[in-house]
């Protein structure tokens, strides 16, 4: 069956409102491209967006989802408890930044994720306010598409969304021209004036934004929001669904600024490619819930753990963190080199880059240029005018140099 043949199907099956950036069909997939049904292959920066970090068909979690699932598929933690489980907690705990006591929680998507830490940030400090800031994308369930700061496509329509919450002005030195302090100074005053010290339960916010167009804060932001944040007897929440599990060159973003959040969000890259999310943070906070105030019937599915366990452990051994760090530099290098008008900024941290172009037609178009010439990016951004790149952790050099070859023609030809 063609992509074309599919597509008729999909038409006439699929709900319209579910786009996709391609309309080619996926056969299989590797560490670093996808093959469509009609044997197209595509070099892949996206990655699923930011969620197959080992690859596709990475070798270790194709052998534990197998395992997993020859041994069981499902029990639900809440009926009948399995190890895997705990095991990715004890994971997680080790992982995230922060030396102190931690205990996770898993769920199945970023967005749940999500929705549970702000029940747990509310539930511990007996307070409703919850602070997120400009371009900030944290899902699209109600709740979630509150905290979301984009109308189009994410919530246009589907309101009345969630109370309480208070969006602040994010750091975002191309367009602000601040400096870390500077931009924490005006975000503070903000949440003081409109919000009250005293009624924020969580400060969420991603430390780099994803969706919003991988806008990096001033150096600085995030530490002195942080810091507010404990002073003001709040929760400091760093959303890592995309930025964690290595994809910015360490484990975790909060790190390059020496930030430890008390709690943190994790999804896509934790679980090479099964769904799987989850919340981890200080032991005080997490364990204030009452016994039977969290979970859902899939989450930490075994096969997900399974796939989780073996994801981190690939991550060790193959060290992505620093193979992130050398992807970027290479991305970076290639780019910078072009001293193209059209590009405003280059910027992101390890295998997190972005170009930031002047307006969402020359995005689109060059997009769609990397497309037909088989290179697979996606574009991000308030303005739409961010083109994002997100490879596998493991694609190889000629792999990326092929991609950068396409990428780099799109851009000049504008
Ligand atoms: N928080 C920081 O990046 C998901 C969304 C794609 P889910 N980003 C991709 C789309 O258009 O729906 C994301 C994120 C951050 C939360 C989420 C939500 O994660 O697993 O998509 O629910």
């Amino acid at each position: 069956m063609t992509s074309a043949e599919i597509h008729k199907r999909r038409v006439a099956a699929v709900a319209r409102g579910v786009g996709s950036t391609i309309s080619s069909y996926v056969d299989h997939a590797s560490g670093g491209t996808l093959t469509d049904v009609d044997g197209r292959e595509w070099i892949d920066f996206a990655a699923g967006i930011a969620v197959t970090s080992v690859g596709n068909s990475a070798p270790r979690v194709i052998e534990a989802v197998q395992r997993q699932v020859e041994r069981f598929t499902h029990t639900c933690f809440m009926v009948a408890p399995y190890e895997a489980y705990v095991a990715v907690c004890e994971q997680l705990n080790g992982l995230t930044p922060g030396a102190f006591e931690k205990r996770s929680a898993l769920f199945n998507s970023g967005a749940e994720a999500v929705e549970n830490a702000v029940k747990i940030a509310r539930y511990h400090t007996k307070r409703p306010a919850i602070v997120v800031f400009d371009h900030g994308y944290h899902g699209r369930t109600n709740l979630t598409m509150a905290l979301t700061a984009k109308n189009m496509p994410y919530k246009n329509g589907f309101g009345p969304f969630a109370p309480e919450i208070y969006r602040a002005p994010m750091s975002y030195p191309l367009r602000d021209g601040l400096d870390g302090p500077a931009a924490a100074a005006r975000a503070i005053d903000m949440i003081e004036k409109q919000v009250g010290a005293s009624n924020v339960a969580a400060v969420l916010i991603e430390p780099i934004q994803g969706e919003g167009g991988f806008v990096v804060p001033a150096p600085g932001f995030l530490p002195a929001l942080a810091e507010w944040t404990r002073e003001a007897g709040a929760v400091f929440i760093a959303d890592e669904i995309q930025t964690g599990f290595c994809r910015t060159g360490s484990w975790f973003a909060s790190s390059h600024e020496d930030v430890e959040p008390d709690l943190i969000t994790t999804a896509k890259g934790i679980a090479g490619g099964l769904p799987l999310a989850a919340v981890t943070g200080h032991a005080s906070i997490m364990d204030s819930v009452h016994v039977g105030g969290l979970g859902g019937t899939y989450g930490g599915n075994p096969i997900a753990c399974a796939a989780a366990l073996a994801s981190i452990e690939t991550m060790r051994e193959l060290d992505l963190a620093g193979a992130a760090r050398h992807i970027g530099s290479r991305i970076t290098a290639r780019l910078s080199e072009l001293d193209h008008p059209a590009i405003a900024e280059v910027r992101g941290r390890g295998a997190m880059i972005a170009v930031e172009l002047p307006d969402a037609s020359t995005a689109a178009s060059v997009a769609a240029q990397c497309h037909a010439n088989g290179l697979l990016v996606l574009t991000c951004g308030t303005y739409g005018n961010v083109l994002r790149f997100l490879p596998p952790l493991v694609m190889p050099d000629d792999v990326l140099d092929r991609g950068l070859d396409i990428l780099t023609a799109a851009l000049t030809s504008r």
